[in-house]
């Protein structure tokens, strides 16, 4: 497995978020990355920088207007007031029902809402540096694949992505990786492409770049957003739109789910990448499943994701991985790298 890594994830590291009204420090730290870099060298894998630009690709499933907000956005900060330079900004306004978000407001804070879906996203002076260095990492990975180098790969970075949209930041989450990756598999020529998220969130962000569309799958296995984030979709009758119809498929399970009814799932999902018939596969790779994380209600234990990683390697098609959530994070390498190695160690062994 070739495993590219985000050199620049640092740079993003912003203090707080909020819960419950007060402010906490994040759960999407820096030390998550580097947890799953140390496991990774441990287990004798060697991490690569980036070596493709995804440029091109960010503005296939991401609107010109938001790019150019993200990638200002700090300066953006700076100008309302040079005393900004040492707090961090919070979105407090946004466009809903009835209010108009074609016209950009002049306000800082307006334009932050607008582009956002969520107070629980928060930027820091290196966010778009680090997420455009991520975004180039998941580029990296799916070339690799595409290009016959490598069966499968690992993107390794945060932020995460897969809560991002067309035109909008949320939960953690501001270039979306996993759709970067999907695009470009796409673009080197594979027909059909697949995206399969196990983060304990709905990836609404992937669902919404590619729900029009039939030439990428997407499926996810999540909390129920009856109860948990992002709350206004991931419902099961969220099957696609228009040329995506039946292209979409929801598995939400009940906050409180173990191994086996998970496993279940997992069952149906790749029953349904088969029938698919894709030339790739992207996992958006959360682990937030696990039973230790502490903003997450499933209930995995690490040697379970083993076995989740034997499972997708049973699907035998090119395979990239991109990390998106868990926030265990000292148990993060190990829950992470025991997926992949359960991955590899299924492909060493006749199917
Ligand atoms: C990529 C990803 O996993 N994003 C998750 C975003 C979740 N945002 C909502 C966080 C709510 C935190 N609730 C804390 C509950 C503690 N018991
Ligand atoms: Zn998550």
């Amino acid at each position: 497995m070739l495993t590219f890594h985000n050199p620049l994830h640092n740079a993003h590291a912003p203090v707080h978020e909020f819960f419950r009204g007060e402010r906490v420090p994040c759960f999407e730290k820096p030390a998550r990355q580097d947890y799953v870099e140390q496991r990774l060298k441990e287990c004798g894998h060697a991490l690569l920088p980036p070596n493709v630009d995804s440029a091109a690709v960010l503005k296939q499933i991401h609107a010109e207007r938001y790019l150019s907000f993200l990638q200002t956005a700090w300066p953006q900060w700076l100008a309302q007031d040079p005393a900004n330079a040492t707090v961090q900004p919070f979105p407090s306004v946004w466009p809903v029902r009835t209010l108009r978000s074609d016209i950009e407001p002049a306000n800082f804070t307006a334009r932050y809402g607008l582009y956002s879906m969520d107070n629980g996203t928060p930027l820091a002076e290196g966010t778009w540096a680090a997420a455009k260095a991520g975004a180039d990492a998941a580029a990296s990975a799916a070339s690799s694949v595409a290009s016959g180098a490598a069966g499968a790969s690992f993107c390794v970075t945060r932020p995460p992505g897969h809560h991002a949209g067309p035109d909008f930041m949320g939960g953690y989450c501001f270039l979306n990786n996993a759709a970067v990756a999907a695009q470009t598999l796409r673009n080197s020529g594979m027909p059909r492409v697949a995206v399969l998220d196990v983060d304990y969130h709905h990836g609404n962000g992937t669902q919404s770049i590619f729900y029009e569309r039939s030439d990428v799958l997407f499926i996810s296995i999540h909390g129920d957003p009856m109860t948990e984030y992002p709350f206004y979709l991931g419902h099961a009758d969220e099957t696609g739109h228009g040329a995506g119809a039946g292209f979409n498929l929801n598995l939400p399970l009940p906050a409180g789910t173990g191994f086996d009814a998970w496993f279940a799932a997992l069952e149906k999902a790749c029953k349904a990448i088969l029938a698919y018939g894709p030339q790739a596969v992207v996992v958006s790779l959360g682990l937030d499943t696990f039973e230790g994380d502490p903003i997450s209600r499933f209930s995995l234990a690490s040697q379970d994701f083993s076995r989740i990683g034997q499972r997708l390697a049973q699907l035998n098609l090119p395979t990239v991985f991109v990390l998106e959530g868990g926030y265990a994070a000292a148990e993060l390498g190990l829950n992470t790298v025991n997926v992949i190695d359960g991955f590899e160690a299924q492909g060493r062994q006749p199917s």
